[in-house]
């Protein structure tokens, strides 16, 4: 589908049902905070909702309508309801098996892999975040788009492009923001709120990762990893240790990063892997892939039942640089 035909179908929606992914990010939270105040302004019956039960991340508190975001069991949908899934690189993602058969399931969402298995899509992995597709679709449908909706698509432009400093950090990217700046959001307030209301636990989390931190391959690797005890003690929950990897993959001469963290789990020990590389030398997200993860190619993530050392050495294995 194009932006054009997305708008012109939104307006014509009876009831919306708007979906992200478990463990939202800033995109995730942004694209649906987004899109939820614009089916307000439209005039258009939607619930939101995301996988999960664990709290959102603590620095995207201040966005609008959070808390009428539906958790946990999936909301019934009414008749005629179409699901929008935003920012979620597969169906599976973001739950679509749980809402039932019948709806009609619209992707919105610029990560590389995903499939396009929804009943109609709209990707664009050259997107710096699936919040500058929403504002491409609400531009074409000339939507209103006032300083609280530029300022959830902000929160998505910003939190992807690494504060506009990753690789997908385009021309597009900057006049996007530019734009959002003259629709008057306070790119001052939302950096504040985002990244400098750091809860303790979560600094304190980052601690024991740099404390079991190791440079591996002549310094082209970092490693690390967070189990529960290490949790405990910082009086983290799993959304803290969102963005440690983002400090692992600083250190001078490194190009990968792999951050593995323990999931209890009952029947039998998980890990969490999620894994950065900086210079294009190797495709995170085809090594994500071989454990049924996903992502991109410079950030991806899996889940892979093992003890987190043993899992974190198989993809240490995986990353062998040639010399
Ligand atoms: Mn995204």
């Amino acid at each position: 589908m194009t932006a054009a035909e997305v708008a012109e179908r939104l307006r014509d929606e009876k009831h919306v049902l708007i979906v992200s992914h478990e463990a939202p990010d800033g995109d995730a939270l942004g694209c649906l905070t987004a899109f939820s105040l614009m089916c307000e302004r439209l005039g258009i019956p939607h619930v939101a909702y995301i996988p999960g039960e664990a709290p959102f991340p603590s620095e995207y508190r201040f966005l609008p309508r959070l808390h009428d975001v539906v958790r946990g069991v999936p909301p019934a949908a009414e008749p005629e309801t179409t699901v929008y899934m935003l920012d979620c690189a597969s169906m599976q993602r973001g739950g679509a098996h749980l809402f039932g058969d019948g709806l009609t399931v619209v992707t919105i969402d610029h990560h590389q892999d995903n499939p396009g298995d929804a009943d109609l899509n709209l990707l664009d992995p050259t997107a710096a975040s699936s919040s500058a597709i929403l504002y491409d679709i609400f531009r074409a449908g000339h939507f209103p788009v006032d300083v609280q909706v530029a300022a959830s698509l902000y929160v998505g432009l910003v939190t992807d492009t690494g504060r506009f400093q990753y690789s997908n950090t385009d021309p597009r990217a900057h006049r996007m923001a530019a734009d959002l700046q003259e629709a008057g959001v306070d790119v001052a307030a939302i950096a504040r709120e985002v990244y400098e209301s750091v809860p303790l636990a979560k600094v304190r989390l980052l601690g024991r990762a740099l404390a079991h931190m190791e440079v591996k391959q002549d310094g082209l690797l970092v490693t690390s990893w967070l189990r529960e005890d290490d949790f405990q003690a910082a009086g983290a929950d799993p959304s803290h240790s969102e963005g440690i990897i983002d400090t692992l993959r600083t250190v001078r001469g490194a190009s990968l990063a792999i951050l593995a963290r323990e999931k209890g789990k009952e029947s039998g020990p998980e890990t969490k892997v999620s894994l950065r590389c900086t210079d294009g030398s190797v495709d995170v997200a085809a090594v994500a892939a071989l454990k049924g993860g996903g992502g991109h190619k410079a950030a991806a993530g899996f889940t892979a039942a093992g003890d987190i050392l043993e899992v974190l050495h198989w993809t240490e294995q995986q990353l062998q640089l040639p010399r």
